[in-house]
């Protein structure tokens, strides 16, 4: 296969990317799945490294992860309920415990207890529930044993890029068409010629040529991908921001069941992410039977509830807006149609301050029932609005304000100690 230079390489996926990306634009919201050996243990995925438990020690585990068989149905059931979009889930995780068949090490979901390749189940359960498919791949790897001292034994970091990309090519030929590749930790190399990324994502791309590639094989690629954090990237980069569910730990822990995020946390996550025309990929970490965590289901159910009712807030190519200039919500935008994510409930008016262009009607999304307003030079005043948030399941309700062109809005223009 020919390899192009990086200059190239990127220049042909920059041509690419707005074809490629757009049914990923449109998705919005995806469900991250984190799921291993860890699982078993249930004190975070990093539970090997920050407990010290030995290689030796830690392998066992292999002989008792064991999960109930298609248990991805069941989170492909509840992702489509809440509303998402597609899945992505980890394939290897830093353990470097395989889920899938593979020929590249006997540490694989197949040749131990469990006798399944869970990646094609994972696979197929997308696939019956319409969600776009997603492999999360570590390319750190702690059981490897050329996975350390790759970094300075040019024999190890040989047969370390052979197991790599071995892994890499089997995942992008075994299992049909695949949305993203959603690699992870560039340990122990600091470059992406230490990896040879560009070898290895040519060669995805010519196996998946529509695949979005994330950002951490140190390559720039499809998109960039905030952890822990929903920030938008600078101007011109698509994102992702990833989150926990309880800001402790992807893999499953049930002592972390305490602090899940609510439906509302989810919600204003989403609004920021729409805000910036980011995505969301939302994570749940099942038990090692393959379980979900109950804590995670009813807020999940309640968001797909209201984005059954709200969701031209949030589906469909959106536009940047002018986020959080508001203390009582936040904004999405589509062309000339702001939305306004109302979640602390002002009364009877509601004032939006920066409106520079003129509105031509108010109103909420759910029932299309008109808003009275009134508008001067740079503020715009909702008025007769019930004197309780009328959306009783979360608390947040969506005001449509459609303007004959894209508005300006301009909000501390008029606050010129701000400017100074
Ligand atoms: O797969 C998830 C994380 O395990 C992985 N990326 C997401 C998607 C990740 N690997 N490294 N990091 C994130 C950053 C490092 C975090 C750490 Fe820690 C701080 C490792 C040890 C201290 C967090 C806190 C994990 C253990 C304690």
């Amino acid at each position: 296969m020919k390899i192009y230079s990086k200059k190239q390489y990127e220049s042909k996926v920059d041509r690419t990317r707005p074809q490629r990306m757009k049914w990923w634009n449109e998705a919005r919201y995806g469900m991250f799945v984190h799921w291993g050996l860890y699982s078993l243990l249930g004190r975070n995925e990093w539970v090997q490294a920050i407990e010290c438990i030995s290689k030796k020690e830690y392998e066992k585990l292999a002989m008792q992860f064991c999960p109930k068989p298609h248990s991805a149905r069941e989170w492909a059931r509840l992702a489509k309920n809440a509303g998402m979009k597609y899945m992505v889930m980890t394939t290897k995780h830093h353990e470097g415990f395989c889920l899938w068949n593979t020929e590249q090490t006997n540490y694989n979901a197949v040749k131990t207890a469990c006798g399944r390749d869970l990646v094609a189940e994972h696979v197929d359960a997308c696939r019956e529930f319409g969600l776009k498919i997603g492999f999360y791949y570590s390319l750190m790897d702690w059981h490897h044993p050329d996975g350390a001292r790759a970094a300075h034994d040019p024999a190890a970091r040989q047969r370390f890029l052979d197991f790599t990309k071995g892994c890499v090519r089997e995942l992008m030929t075994n299992y049909g068409k695949i949305d993203i590749l959603w690699y992870d930790v560039a340990r122990p190399f600091h470059s992406h010629e230490g990896w040879e990324s560009l070898a290895m994502n040519q060669m995805v791309r010519s196996l998946q040529p529509h695949i979005l590639i994330n950002n951490r094989s140190l390559l720039n690629e499809d998109f960039t991908t905030p952890e822990e954090r929903v920030e938008a990237a600078e101007s011109g980069r698509e994102w992702e921001a990833c989150m926990t569910f309880n800001n402790v730990s992807w893999g499953y822990m049930p002592s972390a069941a305490c602090d899940r995020h609510s439906s509302r946390d989810i919600l204003n996550m989403l609004n920021t992410a729409c805000s910036g025309t980011g995505n969301l990929l939302l994570n749940i970490g099942p038990a090692p039977d393959g379980s979900i965590p109950q804590e995670a289901i009813e807020p999940l159910i309640t968001v797909g509830k209201w984005l059954k009712k709200n969701g031209e807030a949030v589906y469909g190519k959106l536009d940047k807006s002018n986020g959080k200039a508001s203390a009582c919500g936040n904004f999405s935008r589509k062309g000339k149609k702001v939305y306004f994510w109302c979640r602390y409930w002002p009364g009877k008016e509601l004032t939006l301050g920066g409106f520079k262009t003129l509105l031509k009607s108010a109103r909420f999304l759910i029932n299309n029932r008109k808003i009275e307003f009134e508008q001067t030079k740079n503020r715009i005043i909702l008025k007769n609005m019930p004197l309780r948030n009328p959306d009783k399941s979360v608390g947040v309700t969506v005001i449509v304000l459609e303007f004959p062109t894209t508005p300006r809005h301009d909000v501390f223009d008029n606050t010129p100690a701000l400017h100074i």
